[in-house]
């Protein structure tokens, strides 16, 4: 196996094109023979079932079960001593799992979810720190057909309710609290309040984690080791053999309206895809620890920490805390404890890494470093040397994967499993076969090579979202509106004269703040629910570290005026209904925002204006010239 060195220049070789035609000129032979790598209980009727486009359905009438996959399917080979999962706790404690420990605990939990009454098609909420139980429930939930749904835990009550509400989800797991950065932060309690906001939630299970008091309600609420007591380890729940459309969970994500999608996924298409995406991206093997830092509570976690590793049958590290806690090495310091060989970060991290200095790094032995990856945002050229020259020593491939939350998987993305293409820092290469992307201009044709334009997708293919959960009118609206027949992701991008894709950024109201996905209108609709405030408006700045920031724009009700008080008020409630994450870096107060004379707010305007640019754009549908110079003298400009 191994990886091709990076330098190597070559083109395409017949094996790559040849998958790639393959994939695209005859997907259902193609997607017919790769789906048969995992183990179904029927096979498919129909690869793919495009009769009600764009509810695109794929392996129709197959049967399958997910925790299946991950589980049995290693327990009847010598896998079952093979370590699964490796966890590190933020204080340095090391729990391992084998392919048997999970199997056997997610038996258990399989059981508690039926005492529960949770049954196929139920859905549960999981409110948890980065600690094993979340991929134990994860599976144990797949494992009898209850659809997951996981929140961050870094999310506040009003998110976790809107969520739990949304979903309708009928059990809630959380733990006592869970660390961060040494303090323990009170997901119980948390939830507790969010439960006062909900009504779907009939059982809570608690698991105990940093030990802090918590309010038990009787008959409502119980603790996982209490529970566990009485469920002996040979229990064992016979997987549920689901529909391949079956959802296997919803995750809900950010977009371009106030409250957040519920997207959900099908359980045979969406594997599959995470199965031979992983394998093409980064081809590892029995051999490799795999490090994903992502939080579970995003999709990168569900897909490349737990689906996909546990399908192949690798080990995976899940690491609970902050990467630079309690001190800069403390990345480095896992990758050379464990061995890690592939690792899997965001451009945020790396350039946080980067500030701290390159002698973090030398402090420890990094040679089982094999693959790198990069994923969230796009990474700029510097970190992208720096990641490949001092974390790499220029040994390592970087797998720079764009995709999201919809897509299951990745899309375009380097493919060390098939062909390695000579790297370009700042491109995610081409793209993964299966996928026909293109760059389109605002009219709907072909952009010119070396100009941006927006990306689309102009195929189905396996690992495609099922829908927005519970509207389907916002899923056409949203990702099959913008140019016929094209599934649209609403990022800028451009394609070079080697036919490399270069993702630009988001061409919606969606911002990447340390690669965490988050709307615009979330933060404004939370602004404006403040008594004091009329009107707000809220962009991305770019910020060396994060990415980008966000920025509000507040203008104030009548008989409000500005002060330090209330720019903290502003900023806690920002925080209290969404999230820390979602905090302004800056909040300003102005008298007027940029307005279109239709009442639209003109945000690219604002952005110019906080980005410090000379020219502001097109200005002439502006109603009131006047709020610009207030703007820039504010800002500074
Ligand atoms: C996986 C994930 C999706 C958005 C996506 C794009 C940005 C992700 C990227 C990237 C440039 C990459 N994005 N990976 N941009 N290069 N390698 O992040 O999912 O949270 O849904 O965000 O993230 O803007 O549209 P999600």
């Amino acid at each position: 196996m191994g990886v091709l060195p990076v330098e190597e220049k070559r083109v395409i070789t017949a094996q790559m094109e040849e998958l790639r035609k393959q994939a695209l000129e005859n997907p259902e032979q193609f997607w017919d023979e790769k789906a048969r790598a995992l183990e179904w209980f029927k096979i498919w009727e129909k690869v793919l079932d495009d009769s009600q486009k764009p509810f695109f359905r794929w392996f129709v009438g197959g049967l399958i079960n997910a925790s299946y996959n991950c589980l049995d399917k290693h327990v009847k080979t010598w896998r079952k001593n093979k370590v699964a999962i490796i966890w590190e706790g933020e204080g340095g404690e090391i729990r391992k799992y084998t392919y048997r420990d999970l199997f056997v605990e997610v038996n258990r939990v399989a059981s508690l979810l039926r005492n529960f009454g949770i049954r196929e098609g139920d859905r549960i909420a999981l409110y948890l720190p980065m600690i094993p139980e979340l991929p134990i429930f994860m599976l144990a939930a797949a494992r009898i057909g209850a659809i997951h749904t996981v929140v961050f835990s870094g999310f506040s009550s009003d998110s976790l309710a809107k969520r739990i509400n949304d979903s309708k989800a009928r059990l809630l797991v959380t733990a006592d609290g869970g660390f961060r950065r040494g303090k323990i932060v009170p997901l119980k309690e948390i939830a507790d309040k969010a439960l006062e906001q909900t009504f779907s939630v009939e059982n809570v299970i608690v698991v105990k984690r940093a030990g802090n008091p918590v309010n038990m309600v009787e008959g409502r609420d119980f603790w996982l080791h209490t529970l566990l007591e009485g469920v002996s380890k040979n229990t064992y729940i016979e997987p549920v053999k689901v529909d391949s459309n079956h959802p296997l969970f919803i995750l809900y994500t950010s977009g371009t309206t106030g409250s957040p999608k519920g997207i959900y996924h099908s359980t045979g298409g969406y594997l599959v895809w995470v199965y031979w995406t992983f394998k093409w991206a980064f081809n590892l093997n029995d051999e490799d620890i795999w490090w994903c830092t992502a939080d579970i509570g995003w999709i990168t976690g569900h897909s490349y920490v737990v689906y996909g590793p546990l399908m192949h049958g690798l080990t995976t590290l899940m690491y609970e805390g902050a990467l630079d806690y309690p001190a800069p090495d403390r990345v480095w310091s896992i990758i050379e404890k464990h061995g890690v060989t592939g690792f899997y970060t965001s451009p945020t991290a790396i350039r946080m890494f980067m500030r701290y200095g390159k002698n973090w790094v030398e402090l420890h032995d990094l040679s089982s470093l094999r693959i790198l990856g990069s994923v969230g945002e796009p990474i700029n050229p510097e970190a992208w040397e720096w990641y490949f020259n001092i974390v790499g020593k220029g040994k390592c491939p970087i797998i720079d994967t764009w995709w999201q939350t919809e897509t299951g998987g990745f899309m375009i993305s380097p493919a060390a499993g098939i062909q390695l293409l000579p790297l370009k820092p700042g491109s995610a290469t081409i793209p993964l076969p299966g996928v026909e992307a293109d760059v389109y201009t605002e009219d709907g044709e072909p952009a010119p090579p070396g100009t941006q334009g927006y990306l689309v997708i102009k195929k189905p293919w396996p690992g495609m979202l099922l829908g927005v959960w519970g509207d389907p009118k916002r899923y056409i609206e949203t990702y099959w509106s913008r140019f016929p027949n094209c599934y649209y992701p609403g990022d800028y991008a451009m394609r070079d004269e080697d036919g490399y894709f270069w993702i630009l950024g988001r061409a919606d109201e969606v911002l990447k703040v340390a690669a965490h996905r988050i709307g615009t209108m979330e933060i404004e609709s939370a602004l404006v629910s403040h008594p004091a405030v009329a009107e707000a408006a809220v962009i991305g700045k770019p910020d060396p570290i994060k990415g980008e920031v966000p920025v509000a724009f507040v203008v104030l009700r009548e008989g409000y005026v500005p002060s330090l008080k209330l720019e903290e008020e502003l900023l806690n409630l920002v925080s209290e209904t969404i999230g820390p994450i979602a905090k302004p870096a800056n909040i300003f107060f102005v008298h007027k925002l940029p307005k279109t004379r239709s009442g639209k707010i003109m945000r690219r305007v604002l952005k110019a204006i906080v980005k410090g640019e000379e020219s502001l754009g097109d200005l002439s549908t502006i109603e009131d010239a006047s709020a610009i110079e207030e703007l820039k003298s504010l800002v500074g400009v």
